[in-house]
């Protein structure tokens, strides 16, 4: 039976030799890559079970994102390019841990437990890398998982992370939303971009040049396509495309690490005031930043971007005439106090706040015709309901609307084109960017002239079991232990414009303080004193 091969393939070529258990976070499974052999080919497994379960195409990516290159790591993609559901989530970590002995008892379970009948049906799993050099090696066992269950593995060799999510979401609807290769994905952006853009590159004071950090790893490699079709319309230039297993994936360069050490990366000219922006491992992330005369670096990151996004798309929205169109903005507790008070009283925009991960984002974006979100790191998206989309479609075509209104139904229509609905999308965001900054005719410091951020600062800290500091309302209160959230309250009492709050990593085995206040000094003091109660 195919169960024998599965459990001869598990013993033979991908025992399970670590005892470390492993659990699947907000970011899937991560860790050393010589850790996830085993990982890899149950995820296979997992997948095809997926698969049959939904009845649809589902998706695996292979990448460990901003993380140093000899690390790894696993996502499973769901039918509509969300992340894996929840209760799913359980199943991938009891995959990943059992005895190769319990393998076939696991797959047993789970195929009760979801009355999965179909187990004949050749579905489609597809599979996707980043540019590790321990990535082919991955994707392998990824596909021997799925073909022991005798499920199709369709290999796309190195992709984006949201180009899978992509892929995935063209099969799954019938290539409406797109054509499921990565020409298909490249002409849909590119040609809407084009289209917004017209004849005029230039205008007021927005130049048609962008200096792109491709962190040395897949962002870089396929902005190469991207900046061919666009041609003059942008004009990329592209830095840090070192070759595969140089070494310098993510190494002091890329979004992760722009954002997290406010540090212009290595590798990109320092040209005063030139328009910079950072992808990181697998271009799900995107942040910009500049040099001032002074060499001081200035960021902007995922709530600067998102600020800049909900504010277009609701003066466009406005314009169309079709009133009940709702538009919210979703954050996290991590987003700076400034951009959300700018954005609550000054653009009257609906803010939300979620925990930390792009699946709780995602899903409170969803609620709104219009659902902008944006982790700080500079991770997000735009979603638009159905409704708002036929709607706007309908308005198009009916002649007995004002023009104005036709023809801002038809701008939001080519930026739908121009967005990656599925998730945070680099090289989309940045062409929904540029597109925004040349529509507003802005540089750089325009865009960052809208508000000024509160200084922050953010703190690991090592303790003996994160998992003890438990949380409420999105993060932002301490459940447990008992009367640390009112030691926090006491501490932020006695400062200037001053938050924080403490939360376990999801994918580090720390504990995250954040603080922000009035003066940078008092960020730090705040952050310190915070920290040491969490000791
Ligand atoms: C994961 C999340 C990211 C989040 C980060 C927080 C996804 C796809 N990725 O990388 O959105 O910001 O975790 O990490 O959801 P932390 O829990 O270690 O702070
Ligand atoms: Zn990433």
């Amino acid at each position: 039976s195919s169960y024998r091969t599965v459990y001869a393939f598990a013993r033979e070529m991908y025992p399970k030799r670590i005892k470390l258990e492993m659990q699947y976070g907000t970011a899937g499974f991560r860790s050393k890559a010589s850790n996830l052999d085993h990982v890899m080919y149950r995820m296979g497994l997992l997948a095809v079970l997926r698969a049959r379960y939904k009845k649809a195409v589902i998706g695996v990516m292979i990448t460990a994102s901003h993380n140093p290159e000899p690390d790894n790591g696993v996502k499973v993609v769901d039918p509509q390019g969300e992340m894996l559901e929840q209760s799913w989530e359980a199943w991938a970590t009891k995959f990943a841990n059992v005895v190769d002995e319990k393998l076939e008892d696991t797959i047993n379970e789970l195929i009760k437990e979801f009355d999965i009948g179909n187990m004949g049906d050749r579905v489609e799993v597809v599979i996707g890398r980043d540019t590790r050099p321990s990535s082919p090696h991955l994707t392998k066992a990824v596909m021997d998982g799925v073909l022991a269950l005798a499920g199709k593995p369709i290999d796309y060799g190195i992709v984006t992370t949201p180009q899978l999510h992509y892929f995935v979401v063209c099969k799954n609807t019938n290539r409406r939303y797109g054509q499921p290769t990565e020409e298909g994905y490249y002409r849909k952006l590119t040609n809407a971009f084009k289209k917004i853009r017209g004849n005029n590159y230039t205008c007021g004071k927005y130049t048609n040049k962008v200096l792109y950090d491709g962190a040395n790893g897949v962002g870089a490699k396929k902005v190469k396509y991207l900046k061919e079709a666009l041609g003059e319309s942008l004009i990329i230039d592209m830095y840090n495309d070192e070759i595969i297993g140089s070494g310098k994936l993510n190494y002091l360069c890329g979004a992760d690490h722009v954002k997290t050490h406010q540090d212009f990366p290595v590798g990109v000219p320092r040209i005063p005031n030139a328009r910079c922006c950072s992808v990181d491992g697998d271009a799900d992330r995107i942040v910009y930043y500049y040099l001032d005369d002074k060499e001081n670096i200035h960021l902007l990151d995922g709530d600067r971007i998102a600020t800049l996004i909900a504010d277009y798309l609701r003066e466009h929205l406005t314009a169309t005439g079709i009133s009940e169109l709702t538009i919210g903005l979703v954050q996290t507790a991590y987003a700076n106090g400034a951009s959300t008070e700018y954005i609550t009283n000054h653009l009257n925009i609906p803010v939300a706040c979620v925990s930390t991960g792009i699946k709780h984002l995602h899903h409170q974006a969803l609620t709104y015709d219009v659902g902008v979100y944006f982790e700080a790191n500079g991770h997000g998206t735009v979603v638009f309901s159905n409704y708002a989309k036929d709607r706007m479609k309908d308005r198009v075509k009916n002649e007995s609307f004002p023009i104005q209104q036709r023809e801002a139904c038809e701008k939001l229509l080519s930026l739908i084109d121009l967005i990656n609905e599925t998730v945070g999308d680099a090289i989309s965001d940045m062409l929904l960017i540029e597109t925004i900054l040349h529509a507003r005719e802005w540089d750089i410091t325009d865009w960052e002239a809208c508000y000024k951020d509160l200084p922050n600062r953010l703190m690991k800290v090592s303790v003996k079991d994160r998992n003890v500091i438990t949380t409420t309302d999105a993060e932002r209160i301490c459940q447990t232990p008992d009367g640390l959230q009112d030691e926090i309250d006491s501490l932020v009492s006695r400062y200037n414009k001053g938050r924080s709050f403490v939360r376990p990593s999801g994918t580090e085995d720390v504990v995250r303080v954040y603080a922000e206040a009035k003066s940078q000094e008092e960020a730090n003091k705040l952050a310190a004193e915070v920290a040491m109660k969490v000791y």
